[in-house]
């Protein structure tokens, strides 16, 4: 299992307050490669299906329909120990919790809209890039 690579996704309530941008500025000035990358929005079976871990939880049709609700940014990104060090940058699930400069601390609203998703480990990162892209769409 390769450890240098994660996937990401700019969730609905950033790419509708404009914050593509500045998102992606950072990732670059954080060292990571942009491997492939989509503008896309996700149907109620793709996110219910890449959510399914969470399908008991009670926050669970709520995240399905504002997984859905807009387009997302779908990227996978290449550095050395890129799932940890990705999930450093993005911050505490709870934006509230994040720590300063983080992504989530900057642009991030709430627990349930919280601007950014990021793989929690290589074995995740390598299915959910495969649920996003082709391999022709990978560089
Ligand atoms: P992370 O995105 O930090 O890996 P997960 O995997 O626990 O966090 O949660 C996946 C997504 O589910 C979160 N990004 C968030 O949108 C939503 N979520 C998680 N916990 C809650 C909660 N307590 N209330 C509402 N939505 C939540």
């Amino acid at each position: 299992m390769r450890t240098d690579r994660t996937f990401t996704m700019l969730k609905p309530d950033a790419v509708e307050k404009g914050h593509i941008g500045a998102i992606l500025e950072k990732i670059n000035a954080s060292g990571f490669r942009i491997v492939a990358m989509k503008l896309t929005q996700m149907t109620t079976q793709d996110a219910k299906e890449f959510y399914a871990v969470h399908s008991e939880r009670p926050f669970y049709g709520e995240l399905v329909e504002y997984m859905t609700r807009g387009p997302i940014v779908a990227a996978i990104l290449e550095k050395e120990n890129a799932v940890e060090d990705f999930r450093t940058l993005i911050g505490a699930t709870n934006p509230a919790d994040a720590a300063e400069g983080t992504i989530r601390k900057l642009y991030a609203a709430s627990i349930g809209e919280n601007a950014v998703h990021g793989s929690d480990s290589d074995e995740n990162a390598a299915i959910e890039s495969a649920f996003h892209f082709a391999g022709r769409e990978m560089f």
